[in-house]
Order: structure tokens, then sequence, then C-alpha cells
């Protein structure tokens, strides 16, 4: 479907974002050679808002004593930034920031200095303390991604403020959200690992926060010809790539910034913000949603950790009580299939069947009864009588293509003793999304436009066509758990009335 060959989405990873050779106009840059101190290129209103004259000037000429000698107390090596204070433009202030480049260049960047702060007059140290607080009394993860965007929206005052997860295969999700009135939701919604490609979540990692303060914004050029290759990785205000631009447009987002969540130095998240007007993230505002992106990611990973002890438990406690009545004395074929709900939910399944020779019980959405067969036979083959686990059938197994929709995920276990396989069956990610109710069916597709939001949801479709939510390690223990008790209560022939053939 598409068509322009700008809108390729295999060619987002290659968009060079690095070295656009210009700015966002909301600020000024300048280039100077680190050894002379000279200014020998820039961008942006220069000559309107800082110095008529500027090209070839020293640093300490431009922007005072200060800020010159804090920028050559600079550590040498490309990467390294520093905040240098404020200084006097022609009609506003300027908050200045300094990057060292490769070659023995800096870059000074200057963007406006004001700024309204949720702690006003007060200690921005005690706020983030006591948001932080606020982020560990949470009882889960749900809770702290929802208290999250909450503090979020407050610290950035933006109208749409939304916690963003990546998922399998960098595809992601928008996991809470916090909204000014009459802002639609996003809250559900998936979209495609394209919408923030490969080595744009790289330089996320880098560099934790990126504001775009008016989408609608004419690039600035560096000046004069000939620095339209100088790596801007570090400069906030680098222009941004043509393609996001239209896709914030076409979402009818005037201003964006994000806040990388970055756990174990891999991108877990972002914090996604959108205003209806044109906003910029000050300085001082991002230094704060950075330090409070660490905050949130400790807390993420005491969630997730506890989350994990809970779901151990969880699944141990419904083996306890699930096990006595499937292999204790009394139990049978008939208790077997009467327990049929309880072995679906223990595994979060959306389908479950129990095959007997020729028999088929199904509780739930299972696929039709040759399938189910079929699938018996062919897991049972090729586990070679162990487990068998899938999340994508339709890759692994032959002519699986009609089992796709109620059937992606499969975790099969045969128990040889009695002829008898149990099956656990998970839907295809879409057909969940779509009975969860589908938050993409709201957003209106205008033809034509490749970049929306609705229009990322048909593309995650497709990638994740035939494909369910992976089983959890915890889960694949409990089904090899779950064997061996069953398989203990054959040997002990207390299963004996449950199969003729024994
Ligand atoms: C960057 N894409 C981004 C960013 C976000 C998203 C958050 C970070 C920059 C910013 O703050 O705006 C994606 N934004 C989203 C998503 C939501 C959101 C998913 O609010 C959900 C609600 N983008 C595309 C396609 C391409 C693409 C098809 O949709 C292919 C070229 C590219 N996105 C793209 C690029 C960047 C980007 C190149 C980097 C922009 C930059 O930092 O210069």
């Amino acid at each position: 479907v598409v068509t322009d060959p700008d809108q390729d989405v295999s060619a987002c990873d290659r968009e060079p974002i690095r070295s656009p050779g210009a700015i966002q106009p909301h600020g000024l840059l300048l280039i100077a050679d680190a050894p002379s101190g000279r200014v020998i290129a820039g961008a942006g209103a220069i000559e309107d808002r800082l110095a008529a004259e500027w090209l070839g000037l020293s640093l300490e000429t431009l922007l005072g004593r200060a800020v010159a000698t804090m920028v050559s107390a600079m550590p040498v090596g490309p990467g390294s930034s520093i905040s240098t204070g404020t200084v006097q433009g022609m009609t506003e202030d300027f908050a200045v920031t300094a990057h060292r480049l490769a070659g023995d260049r800096i870059a000074i960047e200057l963007e406006p200095a004001h700024t309204e702060t949720p702690w006003g007059s007060g200690s921005p140290l005690n706020w983030l303390d006591a948001v932080a607080t606020g982020f560990e009394r949470t009882g889960d993860l749900t809770m702290l991604c929802e208290r999250a965007a909450s503090a979020f929206r407050l610290l950035t005052g933006f109208d749409r403020v939304m916690v963003y997860r990546f998922l399998d295969e960098d595809s992601g999700q928008v996991v809470a959200e916090a909204r000014a009135a009459g802002q639609h939701s996003f809250l559900n919604h998936h979209f495609p690992a394209s919408d923030i490609p490969k080595q744009a979540r790289a330089l996320y990692v880098r560099n934790r926060t990126r504001s775009i303060p008016d989408a609608h914004y004419t690039p600035a050029p560096l000046r004069p010809e000939g620095f339209e290759m100088v790596d801007l990785s570090d400069v906030g205000l680098r222009s941004v790539s043509p393609i996001h631009v239209r896709y914030l447009r076409n979402m009818g987002v005037a201003a964006s910034a994000s806040i990388s969540i970055v756990k174990d130095g891999m991108l877990w998240g972002m914090i996604a913000c959108h205003h209806d007007t044109p906003r910029h993230l000050s300085p001082e505002l991002r230094a704060a949603a950075a330090a409070l992106a660490g905050n949130l990611t400790r807390q993420i990973r005491a969630k997730e950790e506890a989350e994990l002890y809970r779901e151990r438990l969880r699944l141990r406690a419904a083996e306890d009580a699930l096990l006595p009545r499937l292999t204790g004395p009394g139990a049978s074929e008939p208790a077997l299939r009467h327990l049929m709900p309880d072995l679906m939910a223990i595994m979060a399944a959306t389908g479950f069947a129990m095959v007997e020779g020729g028999q088929v019980h199904c509780h739930g959405v299972c696929p039709p009864v040759i399938g189910i067969l079929e699938a018996a036979r062919w897991t049972a083959t090729r586990s070679g009588g162990d487990l068998f686990v899938t999340h994508e059938l339709g890759a692994v197994m032959p002519h699986a293509g009609p089992l796709s929709a109620t059937a992606s995920g499969l975790m099969a276990l045969p128990l040889a003793e009695g002829g008898l396989t149990l099956l656990w069956f998970r839907a295809e990610q879409v057909q969940d999304v779509e009975w969860a109710g589908n938050p993409h069916k709201s957003m209106a597709l205008t033809p034509g436009e490749m970049l929306t939001p609705r229009a990322s949801f048909e593309s995650w479709s497709e990638t994740v066509r035939g494909r369910s939510r992976r089983w959890t390690l915890e889960e694949v223990e409990a089904a090899h758990r779950l064997r061996r008790s069953l398989h203990e209560a054959y040997q002990s022939h207390r299963l004996r009335g449950l199969n003729g053939a024994l």
C-alpha cells in the first residue's frame, strides 16, 4: 500500500537523523573551533537575536568571559556536554549548553531560558523527591505508570502525556496516559517498531530528552556552506526528520517532547508528551524530567520484580489447589473435564482442549476439532512426547493457517501414559486487541495519509499477524510441573479410570 518512496517504512531505519544539517529555529547554534575559540559556523537567527556580527568572532566576545572559560575547561573528546548558565541576547535571555564535537570543535546551543516550573520558587529537589516517594507507594506497575503519566504532565504542562512501553520486536503500546479535558485518548494503542526507528531509539538512549516545540517550524540550516554533515547527535536543537514531523502534524500535534525510560542500558519505554499549541521543554525542565525518569526506572524495576514474584506465587497457589483434584483419589476423566476452566485460567490462555484418542473436549475459544486433532498429533511427534510451546504456530507447523486466529499460541502437553494431550491456546494478538475493544477503530484514516495512529495500527497488525502474546517462563515452568505431577499420578495408577487403554 505504500507508494510514496518517502513513506516506505523499511527506509525509516536509514533516515539520517544525526546530521540533518539544520536546527529547529526556536534556538541558536554556534560551532567553534576549540583551539582558537572562534566561531566557524552557526544556525538560526543569530543576527537578529544575539549579535549582528558573529562569524569569526571569539566565544568570549559573543557570550562573555564566564561562558568562554567554562567551555575551554570542558573535558576533551566528543560526547561531553556542559550547561554554562544564561547569557543576554538582544531582547531575551538564553540558556547556554556546550557540547564537544569530533574534530576538536565545540557546539554551543542557545535556547530561550524562561520557564515555569511546578516547584515555583521552591526547590526542584524537594519536588522531585516528593514525586519519587509517590512512585514508590504505588501498588503495581500499572498504577506506577498511571502516576508517572500524571507527574510528567504536571512537570511539563503538556496536554497529553503517555507512558509508551516497548514490547516484542520493538513495537510498543501506550500503557498509561494523563490528558487535559477534550483530548482524545491513545490509551492501549499499539504502534509498530518503525514509528520510532532503530537509530532514533539508539539516540534516545544516549540523549534522554527530545523537545520538538513546533511541528510546523521551518528548519534553520547551518551556515556557511560546508557544515551540512556535522554530527548533531548531542544537540537538542537538532532538526527533526521530515517524516516524523509529518507524523506529528497528521496526528494534529503541534508540539512534542519525549523522555527516555532507560533500564539496564536498554530503552524500556518513553514518556511521550503532546501539546495542541507550540510548547518548549526548557533545559531546566528537561534536566528535571531526566532525573524523574531515573526514579521511575528504579521503581519500574522494583515493580517488575515484585510482579514476577507474585506471578510465581499465583501459579504455585493455583497448582496447589488444582493438583489434588486432578490427581488425588477420585480423580477421573469427568473430573478432569470439570476442571477445564481452571486449567485454562491458570495459564492465562484463551482456549483449552483435552484430546483423548479421537475425542476432543473444549473450553473457551478453540480452533475447529479437526485442527485440534491435527495440532495434538503434530506436536506430539515434533516434541517427542515432551511439552511443546510456541507463540507463532503458523510459522512452525505446516498448514496451520486456519488455526492462526484462535491458536497462534499453543502449549501442548502430551501425557503419553494415558494417550491424553492437554492443549492451551492463545489467540492472535491482533484478535486479542479486537476483543478488548480495538481502540484504533475510532481513529479515522484519511485517504492518502500513511502516517497516522490508525495507519500505524494497520502496520502493527501486519507485523504481528499469526503471533500471540508470549508464554512466560513461569507459565512454561508450571506446565512442566503439571506434567510431572500427572505423570506420577499415572505411575501410581491413580488415574487408571481416566483412559480405557490403561
Ligand atoms: C521519533 N517517534 C519518534 C518519537 C516518538 C515517536 C515519541 C520521539 C520524538 C518525539 O518526541 O516526537 C512515536 N509518538 C510516537 C508514537 C506515539 C507518539 C508511537 O506520541 C504514540 C502515541 N515515524 C514514523 C515512520 C517513520 C518515523 C513511518 O511513524 C519512518 C521514517 C520516523 N520517528 C521517526 C524518526 C524519529 C521518530 C526518524 C526521530 C526524530 C528525531 O529525533 O529527530
